[in-house]
């Protein structure tokens, strides 16, 4: 059986669980997490049986440190879904949109989905979704859980962008000394890991993440030559790797955030 596993993922109160709901209607199965007290819930996607879809854990960051950013963490990088569906909170997109861009280097397509755009429309501030989708990389489409519209435009989404670019991945850019960096690395890293999770060590790696070098069997002239590339970035940044690549991050989010936010306020003001 073919089936598509479909994980949705976002932060602690982004919607996840209404739109499981939704998408599973009564068919969820809840338990926990092998090892941890985590609630774990999956079920079909109640038009089309060969699709599963998984309530991950609410999470910030990908970091880990909770036990929710584990278990996230290992379901998306060991799992490998066919597709990552990012619920993200309209009202609290510049927040939401970092553990996107982590999502994004897991190495499975994702999309974003923009929750809470009644929330969005009463307070007059609106997202250029297109603009959105364009800066991202990645399909955006806006819904509304509470008022159950954009459900089936998510799903039409998704199915599209799995059939038709399986093997196509973006990624954040960042700054080109810290791209620089994270391309040696994964010269270093070459075989070591398939190719759609090669962005995803290099960062992690650039990190010094240490579940990473666990996971990681690298020989000690690897290790070598990746603690070199990175001690090279720190003194060109004065700053240590994780803090480079956290303001990276907050960078990429904040031009997104210029190029796709319209106050509706201030576009009238101008427009008299
Ligand atoms: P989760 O923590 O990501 O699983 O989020 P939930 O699905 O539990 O939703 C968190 C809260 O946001 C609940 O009170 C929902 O009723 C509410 N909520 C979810 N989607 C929407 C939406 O589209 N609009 C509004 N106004 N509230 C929503
Ligand atoms: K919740
Ligand atoms: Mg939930």
């Amino acid at each position: 059986m073919n089936q598509w596993q479909l994980a949705l993922t976002g932060n602690p109160n982004s919607g996840k669980t209404s739109v499981f709901n939704l998408l599973t209607g009564a068919t969820q199965s809840v338990g926990n997490w092998p090892g941890v007290t985590v609630e774990r819930k999956s079920g079909t996607y109640r038009k089309n049986k060969q699709i599963l879809i998984q309530d991950l854990p609410g999470i910030y960051s990908l970091a880990p440190y909770t036990p929710e950013e584990i278990v996230a963490r290992d379901y998306l990088l060991q799992g490998r879904p066919t597709a990552i569906v990012n619920i993200v909170d309209g009202t609290n997109l510049e927040r939401n949109l970092y553990l996107t861009t982590q999502l994004m280097e897991t190495g499975s397509p994702v999309m974003v989905a923009v929750n809470m755009m009644d929330l969005m429309k009463k307070n007059g501030r609106t997202i250029n979704l297109e603009k959105l989708a364009y800066g991202l990389g990645v399909p955006v489409v806006g819904i509304s859980a509470i008022k159950k519209q954009g459900i089936d435009e998510l799903m039409k989404t998704t199915t599209h962008m799995i059939e038709n670019n399986p093997e196509t991945v973006h990624y954040p850019s960042y700054d080109a000394r810290v791209e620089a960096a994270l391309d040696e690395i994964s010269d270093v890293l070459g075989n070591t890991v398939c190719p759609s999770q090669t962005r995803w060590y290099a960062t992690k790696l650039f990190e010094r993440d240490t579940r990473a070098y666990e996971e990681l069997d690298l020989s000690s002239l690897q290790r070598k030559e990746i603690e070199e590339i990175v001690a090279i970035a720190e003194k060109i940044f004065q700053d240590s790797s994780d803090a480079i690549l956290v303001n990276e991050r907050y960078e990429f989010i904040t031009k997104l955030m210029a190029l796709c936010t319209v106050d509706e306020k201030s576009h009238f003001l101008k427009m008299s």
